[in-house]
């Protein structure tokens, strides 16, 4: 009978010496994803004691594709990781001291969050709207739960996994020549790491085109890497939010609300306001990403109209009903003078698909809440 981590197991790379050099690589990307996707978290629902930023604009462009990236890499190193060690998950005594039930509890805990997470991200980001609101709960929840697990997990293997990764990867592999009665993998451990690493950067390279331009034509799993009207993807079509008459009315007005003192104004009334030009990127949470051109008014010369208070804060609500037709903005994003209410893209009206007349456009903030359609802005 063998002790968990004990070198002679049923198979060569069934080793400690390969899992721990897969899980210091799935223990890094875990880390790198929840670290991001809790700052994507707390910018859209920001405790107290937090203020996000609004410059460098490609902030969180680069955050939240790297939160995407970190999370795609997982899902093969993962899948190695399980393929390697799964005699060991039903090892017995399933159960035993203390100390082996926490080894076991947190590895059940781990295994069964982390694929939880992977699958739910994977299938959000290839636009599974149906649960998307449940989603970002769950999706959140779920991230403490995998890296309390994970800190559990390193902390009980820790003697194991310095052991594992001081030593050369082929020692035991020399050993087990001495006996002629075992049979040799059908890989060597550097080649099945080398897999792994392979693996994990097609992975990536596979996602990363959804926000990195370049990367674009090889973006072959991003759904959204193509091209909608006006050179950006939709996520939400006007049809789908179901404004298109509300939106495409000669009726519309915007209005500008500071408790009672309040300014409606037409869209030609829009278009005769100082009008500003910003390059900017949008970036989805969902990881795709696109730099563009947006013309319109400044938010702090609208919110002048109602002689708000310079640290004032803004809500911006859309002609469209229901979670995504309010958006609270950041301080940083209130005040800055980039933050747009464009009428314009990329040289021509807003296309109907994104936000005609008007819609926010705001320097590092998370693409679900770059409002369109807006019909209203709240000064509080
Ligand atoms: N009113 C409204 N605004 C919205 C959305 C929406 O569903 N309704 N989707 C948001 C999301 S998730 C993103 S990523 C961006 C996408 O903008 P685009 O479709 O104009 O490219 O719009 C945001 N603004
Ligand atoms: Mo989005």
């Amino acid at each position: 009978m063998t002790a968990p981590g004990d070198a002679t197991d049923d198979t060569d790379l069934r080793s400690p010496r390969v899992t721990a050099r897969i899980g210091v690589a799935l223990g890094i990307s875990f880390t790198i994803c929840f670290a991001t996707g809790l700052l994507s978290h707390w910018i859209q629902q920001p405790p107290s004691w937090f203020a996000w930023v609004s410059r460098p604009v490609w902030v969180y462009r680069v955050t939240q594709g790297i939160h995407v990236i970190s999370g795609c890499v997982a899902i093969p190193l993962l899948l190695a990781k399980l393929a390697v060690v799964y005699p060991k998950l039903f090892e017995k005594p399933l159960l035993g001291s203390p100390v082996r039930l926490l080894e076991r509890g947190s590895i059940a805990i781990l295994v069964s969050a982390s694929i939880f997470q992977l699958t739910t991200g994977l299938l959000n980001i290839a636009q599974w709207y149906p649960w998307r609101f449940f989603f970002t709960t769950t999706h959140h929840a779920m991230a403490y739960v995998v890296i309390g697990a994970l800190a559990v997990h390193v902390a009980v293997k820790l003697p194991i996994i310095r052991d594992a990764l001081t030593g050369p990867l082929d020692e035991e592999a020399d050993q087990s020549r001495e006996s002629p009665s075992r049979r040799g993998p059908i890989v060597s451990r550097r080649g099945l790491l080398a897999l792994t690493a392979a693996a994990a950067g097609i992975s990536a390279i596979a996602f990363a085109g959804q926000t990195v331009t370049p990367l674009r034509r090889t973006a072959f799993l991003a759904p959204r890497s193509g091209n909608g009207p006006q050179g950006l993807p939709v996520n939400r079509t006007a049809q789908a939010a179901r404004v298109v008459e509300s939106a495409s009315s000669d009726d519309f007005r915007l209005t500008v609300a500071r408790g009672n003192v309040m300014r409606t104004l037409s869209l030609s009334e829009l278009r005769a306001l100082p009008q500003n030009t910003v390059t900017l990127p949008i970036a989805c949470v969902e990881g795709w990403s696109a730099l563009a051109t947006w013309s319109g008014i400044r938010f702090i010369d609208l919110a002048a109209l109602v002689d708000a208070p310079h640290d004032a804060t803004l809500r911006v609500i859309s002609l469209e009903r229901g979670p995504y037709g309010v958006s609270t903005l950041p301080m940083a994003q209130s005040r800055d003078p980039l933050t747009l209410l464009a009428l314009r893209l990329n040289g021509e009206e807003l296309d109907l698909d994104h936000g005609f007349p008007c819609r926010l456009i705001a320097p590092d903030l998370p693409g679900v809440m770059q409002t369109k359609w807006v019909s209203r802005i709240e000064v509080m």
